[in-house]
């Protein structure tokens, strides 16, 4: 009983966590580890193009504010508020969707800051909060 108890605060906190908290470390760490498809903990850029096509929902090979959103909130990967800033700061010329050129490149370079052409954890944790620090 006492183990039930314990579960259920867990879930407690684990709901009560302030949104303005998601994009601390676990959260980066868990999307790393979610986009690592092939676990050598090292996000490809195949990795990249496979994330990009669980978010182009109707396959049209690009990502639109509404499929991303959407996407993002039924993964509970965030609110509506993070997606829509987040998606902004993804769409890099502004054209209203994420696309394969020039957007994701921009983004996959753009994450690996020391340019050996592969994201690390560490990179993608650092640059994750940057990216989510912008408004
Ligand atoms: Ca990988
Ligand atoms: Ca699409
Ligand atoms: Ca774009």
């Amino acid at each position: 009983m006492s183990t039930l108890l314990a579960v259920f605060s867990l879930i407690g906190l684990g709901l009560s966590v302030p949104t303005g908290h998601i994009y601390d470390n676990a959260m980066a760490r868990k999307l790393f580890l979610r986009g690592d498809r092939d676990h050598d903990l090292i996000l490809s850029r195949s990795d990249f193009e496979q994330i990009f096509r669980t978010f182009d929902l109707d396959g049209n090979h690009k990502i639109s504010g509404v499929e991303f959103t959407g996407h993002w909130t039924t993964e509970k990967l965030g609110n509506i508020k993070d997606a829509t800033h987040l998606f902004y700061n993804l769409d890099v010329n502004k054209d209203g969707y994420i696309t394969q050129s020039p957007d994701l490149p921009f983004v996959y370079n753009w994450f690996d800051s020391d340019s050996s052409g592969q994201i690390s954890e560490g990179e993608f944790i650092i640059m994750w909060q940057k990216l989510t620090a912008w408004k």
